[in-house]
């Protein structure tokens, strides 16, 4: 087959194994700066959000929305899922210095009900993910297999909210490092399965995973899931919106976060 654009080798490339990587989207500089900014929060968290700053955090900050829906980001997301596109949820994963915590082997779609599971995470790298301080892996074409059983450990060294993992073998040695410069993106299907390991460097590993859904996309299931349009037109109108954030974690964009994580407080944030 002739491919005739870059647009089609990345979506064929997706649609067969379930990610894409690396993607050139933001300024290096924007992203480190980010970065520094999401350091100085996390060492000194705001005390009045009433759930963890980190998930949903584009309803918290203008800048984080900002580089969620930058348009450089969005083109790359249009070649997957289309034109008109919702932002479902902005998860910021930090690994602190020499961090003991990993992501074990899951699926992000594992709690969701979602119809058809197209959503699409644009992980943005906003330092450099290297082997070293803990990049994702993917595990190419879980994302054909649906939803594969997954056991909770709770485990203190895990970052997931359940500490949640796969139950089936993986074999690593199959798996791709997402190695990636800040301001890259990678993209993965929400039923690819992947890992991290800790962070074994003295920098920070900061990426933000940006859950983006095409509006044909209904919730089937759990509490209610709410989402911004960010580009085209929702002619289906399945999610109820967010408001956009007009400032940095002030009075009116906390009360947002917390009528929009509210609903997923019992199931440990698993299904916002
Ligand atoms: O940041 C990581 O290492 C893992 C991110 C992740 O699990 C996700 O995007 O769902």
């Amino acid at each position: 087959m002739q491919l005739s654009t870059d647009k089609d080798y990345i979506s064929i490339f997706y649609s067969k194994h379930g990610y894409y990587t690396p993607l050139n989207a933001l300024p290096s500089d924007t992203a480190k700066q980010a970065a520094q900014r999401i350091i100085e929060i996390e060492t000194n968290p705001p005390l009045n959000i009433k759930h963890p700053w980190n998930l949903k955090a584009h309803l918290l900050a203008d800048w984080i929305y900002g580089l969620a829906a930058d348009p450089s980001v969005l083109d790359h997301i249009e070649k997957i899922i289309g034109p008109n596109i919702l932002i479902q949820a902005a998860d910021i994963f930090v690994k602190p210095p020499q961090g003991k915590k990993k992501i074990n082997w899951h699926q992000d779609a594992n709690y969701w009900g979602l119809d058809p599971f197209e959503l699409v995470t644009g992980w943005i790298a906003l330092t450099d993910t290297t082997l070293e301080n803990g990049c994702m892996r993917y595990m190419p074409g879980t994302h054909k297999q649906n939803k594969i059983k997954h056991i909770e450990t709770y485990a203190e060294d895990s970052a997931l909210t359940r500490g949640q993992e796969i139950s089936i073998e993986i074999d690593e040695e199959k798996s791709v490092p997402v190695l990636l410069k800040a301001g890259q993106i990678a993209l993965h299907h929400c039923l690819t399965a992947h890992a991290s390991a800790p962070n074994y460097t003295e920098d920070y590993r900061i990426g933000m995973a940006v859950r983006y859904i095409p509006c044909h996309v209904k919730q089937s299931d759990g509490p209610p899931m709410s989402a911004i349009l960010v580009r085209g037109r929702d002619d289906f109108g399945h999610f109820k919106y967010d408001p956009i954030p007009k400032n940095s974690f002030g009075k009116n964009e906390i009360r947002a976060h917390d009528n929009s994580m509210k609903p997923h407080a019992e199931t440990n944030y698993s299904t916002a």
